[in-house]
């Protein structure tokens, strides 16, 4: 039933973007970045922004949820007909990379989340001594998950750097399990 509304939606060339992470990793951030918005004026999200991009001939409806740790319980309200889930990690934040696995893995098991790819955004990786692509890939154990097809890209914010590329691997990955091009 959740792939035929789902199919229907692709038809209209509409899809749900689910933007996650912990609070602080630049969620926010990387959604006004892509609007071409100010980039110096971000202040913790509250509650949840929805921001619709026109992107190749899609209408792509980002979800972008606060992270912090009293907002974590409510991300299951935002699950239902998710496409896409980008999960954005700091590269810089070093002492909560733990906590940000779990809540991922966690996230993973999700049987509303079930349908949907994940980009993991490895961001702010224009700061120096920031983690790696690979110590990112260990330390989350990407390579663990099984129910997903998923895809980890080291961007910037502040940059821009592989945004687009992100979002155009979301839109090429949806379409294909969808299997209607
Ligand atoms: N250097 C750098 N700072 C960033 C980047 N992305 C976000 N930030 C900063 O990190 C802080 C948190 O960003 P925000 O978008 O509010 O994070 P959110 O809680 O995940 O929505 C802000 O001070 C941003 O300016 C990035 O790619 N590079
Ligand atoms: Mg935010």
């Amino acid at each position: 039933m959740l792939s035929i509304l789902r199919k229907a939606r692709l038809k209209d060339k509409e899809m749900r973007i689910l933007m996650l992470g912990l609070d602080n990793a630049g969620k926010t951030t990387i959604v006004k970045k892509i609007m071409g918005e100010d980039v110096n004026t971000v202040s913790p999200t509250l509650g949840f922004i929805i921001k619709t991009i026109d992107y190749e001939g899609y209408k792509l409806n980002i979800w972008d949820v606060g992270g912090q740790k009293t907002l974590r319980s409510y991300w299951r309200n935002y699950f239902e007909k998710t496409d896409a889930l980008i999960w954005v990690v700091d590269t810089t934040d070093r002492l909560r990379i733990d906590d940000c696995r779990e809540e991922l893995h966690g996230l993973l098991e999700e049987e509303r989340l079930a349908g949907a790819c994940l980009l993991i955004f490895a961001n702010k990786t224009d700061v120096d001594g920031c983690m790696t692509e690979e110590e990112i890939v260990t330390l989350l154990r990407l390579n663990d998950i099984r129910t997903h097809q998923w895809h980890v890209l080291p961007s910037s914010a502040m940059t821009g750097k592989n945004l687009n590329e992100g979002m155009s691997w979301v839109v090429e990955d949806a379409k294909k399990r969808l299997f209607l091009y």
